[in-house]
């Protein structure tokens, strides 16, 4: 018997691995990517009676590659907080799934593990930028503020690591980044010890000095739009960047859109923080568009496109 964990290559991805192969050990089969690589299921070569665990990617954009494993009977389990759509119903089927706005997988895995690795749990959840949640989950644990200061760090840069329009792009591969922590049972040892913590942090800061720089093609005081060339800094930060322009400005929505090599761009929405809601809602507006409530994106939007974009984009978050 085979067991395949499939997980997001961002922070609550990878945090949500981290918590559940912590309590529960098992040799797996590791199926990931960039944050954008969502249809992973159809990479599964599973047979009769094997295991797969799925985190953090979408039900609905991988509902063919459920199906088609549920019918070779093989049993899955899945976390995710990403639009579902009809959740099967299958005996070999176990599903966590919750799309409520103020929710990431990690914590969900941490509620399926009575938080017996809790602290892992709030990196996912500062990283997925739930910084009120990963608080109040935090508080069980009396941490003081630079510790909580260091975990949302660690989630800031192990998310930020999954952002790219491939895998070159990243500093490390999602599944490199896990294997090298997932030996540490506490995430402040990994902060303290591991050399890629070090690197993620530096280029962290060099790539969000220049982001920092660009100035925004609309600003109200409800919207924002910044368009990012296509270079592999602007791919890499463009997600930390809007969560981190949504902290600094919770009223406001964020439109982050970055240049494509051959025309047209991707696209980042953040929903208010005061509200997380709309930004999926008006990503499936565009045919390559999904996401959460208070995240969402577009993965090709064509340049004449944009100024419609835009219209849809004030109209969502008038
Ligand atoms: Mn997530």
């Amino acid at each position: 018997m085979t067991h395949y964990d499939v997980f997001n290559g961002d922070a609550d991805g990878i945090c949500a691995l981290q918590q559940l192969r912590l309590a529960e050990p098992v040799k797996s089969y590791l199926i990931t990517g960039v944050k954008r690589d969502i249809q992973l299921l159809e990479r599964v070569y599973a047979q009769q009676d094997d295991h797969v665990t799925v985190l953090d990617i979408s039900l609905d954009k991988n509902r063919k590659g459920l199906e088609i494993l549920l019918n070779k009977s093989i049993n899955v389990m899945y976390f995710d907080h990403h639009f579902a759509g009809e959740i099967p119903e299958h005996p070999r089927f176990k599903s966590y799934i919750d799309t409520t706005a103020d929710i990431c997988t990690s914590l969900l895995v941490d509620q399926y593990l009575e938080g017996k690795h809790r602290l892992w749990a709030i990196v996912g959840a500062f990283g997925d930028n739930f910084d009120d949640r990963a608080r109040r989950v935090a508080e069980s644990l009396a941490l003081n503020e630079e510790q909580l200061l260091s975990l949302r760090e660690l989630g800031v840069l192990i998310n930020y690591n999954g952002y790219g329009m491939s895998l070159d792009e990243l500093h490390f591969h999602p599944e490199k980044l896990y294997r090298e922590l997932h030996p540490f049972e506490s995430p402040f040892d990994f902060i303290v010890q591991s050399e890629s913590f070090k690197t993620l942090r530096d280029g962290y800061q060099d790539d969000m000095a220049r982001a920092d720089a660009l100035k925004p093609e609309i600003e109200t005081d409800k919207q924002a739009v910044y368009i990012l060339p296509a270079e592999k800094w602007a791919s890499r930060v463009s997600g930390v960047f809007g969560n981190k322009l949504a902290s600094e400005t919770p009223q406001r929505a964020h439109a982050m859109l970055t240049k494509l090599d051959d025309g047209g761009f991707r696209v980042s929405v953040r929903a208010p923080l005061a509200t997380r809601e709309g930004a999926d809602e008006l990503c499936r507006r565009f045919k390559t568009g999904g996401g959460r409530k208070a995240a969402a994106g577009i993965n090709a939007l064509p340049e004449k496109e944009y100024t419609h974009f835009v219209e849809q984009f004030k109209e969502v978050f008038a």
